[in-house]
């Protein structure tokens, strides 16, 4: 008897996922618990296990296809049972997963999912399912490429992706051409000569799009990629934040961490047995950050039209870089957290992420964001704001430098001190200068006092 493999809900505002990967093919067994795929959701990307032991039947569900939550990915049998033989049917939408409820929310989030049998089999999007994949269609349409144009080497003439790559590098049709110039030059015109058009600005956007450049010169050698789910969500969200949300101010402090690094040298051992996790210098500086928001609670807060929504509760988010892309998970009421509380919260959170096994939920909510690319040798970053946050922090790495300090008497001389650069990037909409300078120096003191609840 077949056990269905269903498509699972990944969080409340999740309709649909993406297949990533199938980690076994028709034929291979599994037990309960086995990952058995990967999927990408807008906001986690997660390792789904085997719900039952057996034999996987069938896959449903191609990678690169997104499906609505609730359908029908696989079937595992029991153990000797044979895989079905004949071409991957679509996916199957389990009993009622098409009438599971989406709120406008989600509706907004969502890219429709057409149901295959509803379509006119003649239409050009069924002929170009037919002959390719999703990977095929979407480098298609990042370049502007009409699909039956290209000849298909592959099955039954399904254009593959090294068809693709060889028609884009032969030139037969090149990338958009850049937009003329004049886009630009009517508006820098435009200040001496009020009867110059105005053309390239866009009704309601500040900032007028730059002009398309081509990415690549006809017949030159590239290896074209698509971006994964990941990468488009952080490019849209990047663009969205700094380009048409939030007018970003930057501020860099230098900060004395020697305080906090002996702390960190004397307490490390007896921490780690008592706490059972590593000490690093990362629940010092929130706890710092922390005291910062306290102080000047505007940084903890988002803009929601021409009103400020004070958050109530400090929720830190921390960006954790994973080796597939960045992920940002949140610490909720961080200000109820010790050092101990801290260490363990991010570094459960860190090593989850890594392993894909955050739940949305744990990746939502955020307040004020940490990010940490001193890890990497990063002297001081400006990072973009995560919205609808106001404010994110970097931390710059902590390295012995010679810094001038000087004695109670006056007297000068040139010391080794554990410095770090942090850098505030900040929505000027709501925090002016003076404001981020101040909490910046909230952060600093509590850095270089060093009374962490430890001692
Ligand atoms: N300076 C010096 N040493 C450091 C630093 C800095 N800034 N940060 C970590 N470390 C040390 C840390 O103390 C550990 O040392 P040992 O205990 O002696 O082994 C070691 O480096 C490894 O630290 P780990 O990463 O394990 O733990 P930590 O708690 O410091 O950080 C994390 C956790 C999840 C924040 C981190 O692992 C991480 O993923 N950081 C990268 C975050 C990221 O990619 N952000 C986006 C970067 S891009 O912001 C960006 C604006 C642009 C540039």
């Amino acid at each position: 008897m077949a056990f269905d493999v269903i498509m699972p809900q990944m969080g409340e505002s999740i309709a649909e996922a993406t297949v990533l990967k199938w980690l076994k093919a028709p034929g291979d067994t599994i037990a309960k618990d086995e990952t058995l795929y990967e999927i990408s959701t807008d906001k986690v990307d997660a390792e789904i296990p085997a719900p039952a032991a057996g034999v996987l039947l069938e896959i449903l569900v191609e990678v690169n296809k997104t499906v609505p939550v609730g359908s029908i990915v696989a079937r595992i049998g029991a153990a000797g049972e044979k895989p079905a033989g004949g071409a991957a049917p679509a996916a199957a939408p389990a009993a009622g997963a098409a009438t599971v409820p989406v709120t406008a929310a989600e509706a907004k989030l969502a890219t429709p999912v057409h149901p295959m049998a509803d379509e006119d089999d003649n239409s050009e999007e069924a002929r170009l399912r037919s002959k390719s994949s999703p990977l095929v269609r979407e480098m298609a349409k990042q370049h502007g490429i009409d699909l039956r144009q290209v000849k298909g080497t592959g099955e039954q003439g399904r254009v593959t992706k090294a068809d693709m790559e060889a028609f884009i590098a032969s030139g037969a049709k090149a990338p958009a051409a850049p937009a003329p110039m004049s886009g630009a030059m009517p508006m820098m015109a435009s200040a001496h000569d009020p009867s110059a058009p105005t053309m390239g600005v866009v009704p309601g956007l500040a900032v007028p799009p730059a002009p398309a450049q081509p990415a690549f010169a006809p017949g030159e050698r590239v290896k074209i990629e698509p971006m994964s789910r990941m990468r488009k969500i952080i490019a849209d969200n990047m663009v969205n934040s700094k380009l048409r949300t939030s007018p970003h101010v930057y501020t860099i402090f230098e900060i004395d961490m020697s305080n906090v690094a002996r702390l960190r040298a004397k307490h490390r051992k007896a921490f780690e047995e008592m706490y059972g996790t590593k000490l690093s210098f990362m629940p010092f500086i929130m706890k710092a950050v922390i005291k910062g928001l306290q102080a000047f609670p505007i940084v903890n807060s988002s803009v929601d039209g021409d009103n400020i929504i004070y958050k109530q509760d400090i929720n830190l988010g921390i960006a954790v870089s994973l080796d597939w892309g960045l992920i940002v998970p949140v610490i909720k009421n961080a200000d109820s957290l010790n050092i101990g509380g801290l260490a363990r919260s991010l570094n459960d959170l860190a090593e989850r992420a890594r392993a894909k096994k955050l739940q949305p939920s744990e990746i939502s909510g955020g307040t004020f964001t940490i990010t940490n690319p001193g890890v990497f040798g990063d002297i001081f970053a400006l990072p973009i704001i995560s919205q609808p946050q106001v404010a994110i922090q970097a931390i710059g790495t902590i390295a012995k430098r010679p810094v001038v300090v000087t004695d109670e008497l006056g007297n000068d001389a040139i010391a080794i001190r554990q410095i770090m650069f942090s850098g505030l990037s900040f929505d000027h909409r709501v925090i002016d200068g003076a404001v981020g300078d101040q909490f910046m120096s909230v952060v600093k003191n509590e850095l270089e006092k060093g009374t962490f609840g430890l001692e």
